[in-house]
């Protein structure tokens, strides 16, 4: 028998399962057919915060619109949503299915995205034209504003020092792991590169962030020593543990010789169920969590996910590579 009802939102529920006729078990959980995929786009017309979220131009179900930043962002949501509920089975931003609400054409020439923890709502500017085109028109973007109220909701890691540098990662970590999901869970060129599609229009080849050798974008950080400093912003502080995300997931060793330890990879699958485990169970309410927390909570991550001794020695190694843990 194949069971359908409404779904906590009213609509149409997230699963099919086969139950037995006289007992009522249910003995067979089906794959999805439907999910309770909210999302909302609004238009903010240019304005500015005061402004959120403007008018509502395309909520669930909608047909395509007019204006083809909305459908994009409408449709890199549903890639994020997809993708945290098929690898994570999260339900949204906050694992209880809330709404992804989105303002698009925020500001005017604004060369940045955002997730607004007081209104739990992102916003995205049209670019500059010349450091960024359009906010929408990159996956890794979209996956880390929402990344950011998923850990709001969990961690809530404080957007400063150590914990800012982990928050920023989280979020950096998820957008590579999303991109690396819409391209059929394979790794490719671009998986380690941030922003890629947007990141100066008129240069080819190039992104904002590279998480497989941080200091390419000149300024990021690749490594905890002394010199690290908790003032540093922790867009390039978030180049720690990017790394050591890339070295867990591809192995290999530190890319600028800062370490000569070799990383065993254990494949992105495995390195992203180790991380969001981390940051939503393991350093749950941990706002002060630090790069030594965040090494202790991927270890037990790991532990917990049922991987082997060999995986949580990678974990270990990964972050020892970076200049964490000895
Ligand atoms: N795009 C930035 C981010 O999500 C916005 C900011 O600097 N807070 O990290
Ligand atoms: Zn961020």
């Amino acid at each position: 028998v194949n069971v359908t009802g409404p779904g906590k939102d009213g609509r149409a529920v997230d699963e099919d399962v086969v139950i037995n006729a006289v007992s009522g078990a249910v003995v067979q959980r089906l794959p999805n057919i439907y999910t309770l995929k909210s999302r909302e786009v609004y238009d903010v017309n240019h304005g500015g915060s005061a402004n959120l979220p403007g008018t509502l131009v395309r909520a669930e179900g909608g047909a395509a619109v007019a204006d083809s930043t909305v459908n994009t962002n409408y449709d890199l949501l549903g890639t994020t949503y997809d993708c945290y509920k098929s690898l994570f089975n999260r339900d949204s931003y906050d694992g209880a299915g809330s709404k992804l609400v989105s303002s698009v054409h925020y500001g005017s020439g604004y060369a940045n995205a955002a997730w607004s923890g007081s209104k739990k709502q992102m916003l995205y500017g049209d670019g500059d034209g010349v450091t960024f085109g359009n906010m929408v028109n990159a996956l890794d973007v979209t996956a880390h504003e929402v990344t950011h109220g998923l850990t709001i909701s969990t961690s809530n890691l404080l957007y400063f020092a150590e914990p800012g540098a982990l928050n920023e990662s989280m979020s950096d970590i998820m957008g590579s792991v999303c991109e690396w999901y819409r391209n059929g869970q394979v790794v490719n060129a671009n998986t380690w590169k941030c922003a890629e599609e947007i990141y100066t229009p008129f240069t080819s080849g190039d992104a904002l962030r590279y998480m497989n050798d941080p200091r390419l974008d000149g300024q990021s950080l690749d490594y905890y020593d002394q010199t690290f400093s908790p003032f540093t912003d922790v867009h390039y502080s978030s180049g720690i543990p990017n790394l050591a995300f890339y070295l867990l997931s591809q192995g290999g060793q530190h890319p600028r010789g800062r370490s000569t330890l070799v990383v065993r990879g254990i494949g992105i699958a495995k390195a992203a169920q180790i991380f969001h485990r981390a940051n939503t169970v393991l350093l749950l309410g941990k706002t002060m969590a630090t790069f030594a927390d965040a090494k202790l909570a991927t270890e037990q991550a790991a532990a917990q996910l049922g991987y082997g001794p060999a995986d949580i020695a990678s974990v270990t190694a990964a972050w020892q590579a970076v200049g964490v843990g000895t």
